[in-house]
Formats: structure tokens, C-alpha cells, sequence
């Protein structure tokens, strides 16, 4: 069974698309931003069930669409645990699989581009990053990079995979497509029959200009390619002060339904009764008067509905809920003010030129 490969020209960057024939519930490594409408096309033309979007680091040249997969598809992001990506739902360690429909996929830690960077074994293929390039490999000259970490994940970790095995890489610059363990381990030139000392200087001498998206790609892709001063209209959160940040409708509801995130009505019974309501939705009532900051009832009402996840806090227009979220982060918790709530605010939209509230949204909801 072979990968779907797909090729990003600005970065001349490699995703690919794994799947279970029968389950049809699919994985997508390294999926770039730009090629957002290309990658759910596919995904739809295929009948395919994205699960998951998979990092096999953090990019220093283009930014990652997981957050707008999993907002768009439903996608759950997965990362190496040592890269920093702190907004992923899984966080990898070496040795840990990754299971879609009836199939499995295994992370391998392989540092040196990156310290954290992994790579993927499927089937009888493996997913480089930029750990192994064809006749390559990455450069080790920043982000935690290191030649002698990355001589010995190439030499060590990925050579010692059957030589059959074909490996896919992050990149290539020459139109290369893939290529194999035995074929790199025989012929690399940077690394193949080279002792480390050979290989690190090597590596000092390569001289290779910065990424051009450096200084934009590194912050973007260690929060899933969320970009905090974007706005919500982009699907994405925005920073603010006192909770961890506002949040637009849709990207609630892609995080709620993957499980990440619980959903809290903070509207009062009567509102929900008249207005309507999200079924599954947790009420727990934000009054606006003063007590409210220190009332021990919401407070241990919140903490129960919580149970350790982030809370999304929804109320008639986004304003008690920013209350509601202050009050959650002192008490320990991840919060996220959801914009416009239920029914959307008038001037705030006109302000934004936002489309309303979650009514309106077309999420689910039902009348009270
Ligand atoms: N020219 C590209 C950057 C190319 C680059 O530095 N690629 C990295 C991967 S993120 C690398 O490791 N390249 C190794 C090489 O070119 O030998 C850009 O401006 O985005
Ligand atoms: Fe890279």
C-alpha cells in the first residue's frame, strides 16, 4: 500500500496522506497551510476520515495546517513531544504508535535538524522529515539543531531499518520523490561511509542561507500554525490578557468534539430555555454582579465540569464569558472565551465583520 504523496512548490515541501482501505480513516503528515483546500478536496474526493495531522517537527520554512484541519476536518494534531507544540492534542515519545482505522503507525525520536524531530515507520515505508533528505539530509545549524545528534539518528536509528524500506522525505528541492534505506545508507553523500568527524564538517560548511519564513513559521508552528494576532475570523485564537485566549465558534467546536475541550454555557437556565441551547453543552451560570468572582458555587461547579480539560465558555454575546474566563484562570484553569457567543453580538460583528454567533454559525443547537 503505498502513501499519497503531495508536494507544496513555495516550500518544495512533501505532506503525505496514509489510510485504511477498509475504515477509510486516514493520517496526514507535515500538511502545509497554503495547500489547505487542496489536502480537504482530496480528503472528500476519497471519502477519507482525517484523524490525524502529524508533525514530524517544527518547520522553520512554511507553516502547518493543523489547526485549520482540525477545525475544517476534525483532525486531531500529534507531535514529538520535544518540539514545543504545546496547543497538539498527543504529544509523541519515542516508541509510541498511532493507530487510524486498523492501522499502525510508529514514532521514532531521530534528533539533529531539530532535537525533537521524528520520523514515521508504516508498513514497509518511513517518513523522514527532514531527518534524511534524498542524497541529503536537514541542516543542523538552528532550532536545537546538531550534527553529531543527527549523525547518529541517520546512522543509528533510520539506516538500521530494513534496506527495502522507502523512505519519503520532508523535502526535495531537485523534483526527487522518494528513495530507499539501502540506496541512501550506500550512496548519501554527506553521510554514507563517513565517520562523524567527516560528516560535522561537513555539515559546518554548508554555508546554507536562512529560511526566508524563519522568523514567521517558527512561532505559527508551535501552536499548530495558529496565528495569535490573526484574529478569530481566520478560525484561529487570539491572545488576551487574563485567560488563555479568544476563540472563534468553529475552532470551539472542532476542539469539543476531538475531545480536547469541554463546552460550558455560562447563560442562565431562562436563556437557554427561551434562545435555545448546545445540547451536551455543560450550564454553568455566570451572573454579572460583583459576588460572582469569588461565588464558591460556580467555582466548584466549573472545576467538576472541567475535569482537567481546557473549558470553553459560551454565553449570549462574549462578554460574560471573558468574565468567566478570567474567574476559570484563577482557578487553575486552561480557559478560552468563545467570540460572539450564542447569538452574536450587533457592533462587535460590524466591528470584526464577523458572520454572528454560534446560532448562525451553522453549529449544532437546538431550540430551548
Ligand atoms: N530556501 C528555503 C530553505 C531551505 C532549507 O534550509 N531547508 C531546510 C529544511 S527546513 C534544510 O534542512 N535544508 C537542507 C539542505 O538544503 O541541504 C527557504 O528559504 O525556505
Ligand atoms: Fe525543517
Amino acid at each position: 500500500m503505498q502513501p499519497i504523496q503531495l508536494f507544496d512548490p513555495a516550500s518544495s515541501t512533501y505532506s503525505y496522506v496514509l489510510s485504511d482501505p477498509l475504515t477509510r480513516e486516514a493520517v496526514l503528515i507535515d500538511p502545509v497551510d497554503a495547500q489547505l483546500e487542496r489536502d480537504l478536496e482530496l480528503l472528500r474526493a476519497r471519502g477519507l476520515h482525517l484523524r490525524w495531522t502529524l508533525e514530524t517537527h517544527a518547520h522553520a520554512d512554511h507553516i502547518t495546517s493543523a489547526a485549520l484541519l482540525a477545525e475544517h476536518a476534525g483532525a486531531r494534531s500529534a507531535v514529538p513531544a520535544g518540539c514545543g507544540i504545546g496547543t497538539a492534542a498527543v504529544q509523541l515519545q519515542a516508541g509510541d504508535t498511532l493507530r487510524f482505522g486498523g492501522e499502525t503507525l510508529l514514532a521514532l525520536h531521530t534528533p539533529g535538524h531539530t532535537s525533537g524531530s521524528m520520523s514515521y515507520v508504516w508498513r514497509e515505508h518511513v517518513f523522514t522529515g527532514d531527518t534524511l533528505l534524498i542524497n541529503g539530509c536537514g541542516r543542523t545549524d538552528f532550532q536545537s539543531g546538531s550534527a553529531a545528534a543527527l549523525y547518529h539518528s541517520l546512522t543509528h536509528i533510520l539506516f538500521a531499518l530494513p534496506d527495502a524500506t522507502t523512505v519519503w522525505p520532508g523535502h526535495d528541492y531537485q523534483g526527487r520523490t522518494h528513495s530507499s534505506i539501502g540506496h541512501e545508507k550506500a550512496h548519501n553523500a554527506r553521510v554514507a561511509g563517513k565517520t562523524l568527524q567527516e560528516f560535522t564538517a561537513t555539515m559546518d560548511a554548508l554555508n546554507l542561507p536562512k529560511p526566508q519564513r524563519l522568523d514567521e513559521a517558527v512561532p505559527a508552528n508551535l501552536s499548530s500554525g495558529l496565528q495569535h494576532d490573526a484574529g478569530a475570523a481566520s478560525g484561529g485564537v487570539r491572545a488576551a490578557t487574563g485567560y488563555a485566549g479568544d476563540i472563534s465558534n468553529s475552532l470551539a467546536h472542532a476542539w469539543w468534539q476531538a475531545g480536547d475541550a469541554v463546552l460550558v454555557d455560562v447563560r442562565t437556565d431562562a436563556e437557554r430555555e427561551w434562545v435555545g441551547f448546545v445540547p451536551g453543552a455543560v450550564a454553568v451560570a455566570w451572573k454579572q454582579w460583583p459576588g460572582m468572582a469569588m461565588n464558591p458555587d460556580f467555582d466548584a461547579a466549573l472545576l467538576a465540569a472541567a475535569g482537567g480539560k481546557k473549558v470553553l465558555l459560551l454565553c449570549r454575546s462574549g462578554v460574560r464569558s471573558v468574565a468567566a474566563a478570567q474567574r476559570a484562570t484563577g482557578l487553575g484553569l486552561a480557559a478560552y472565551n468563545i467570540l460572539e457567543g450564542f447569538e452574536g453580538d450587533p457592533d462587535s460583528n460590524a466591528q470584526r465583520g464577523h458572520q454572528g454567533g454560534w446560532r448562525l454559525a451553522g453549529l449544532p443547537w437546538r431550540q430551548g
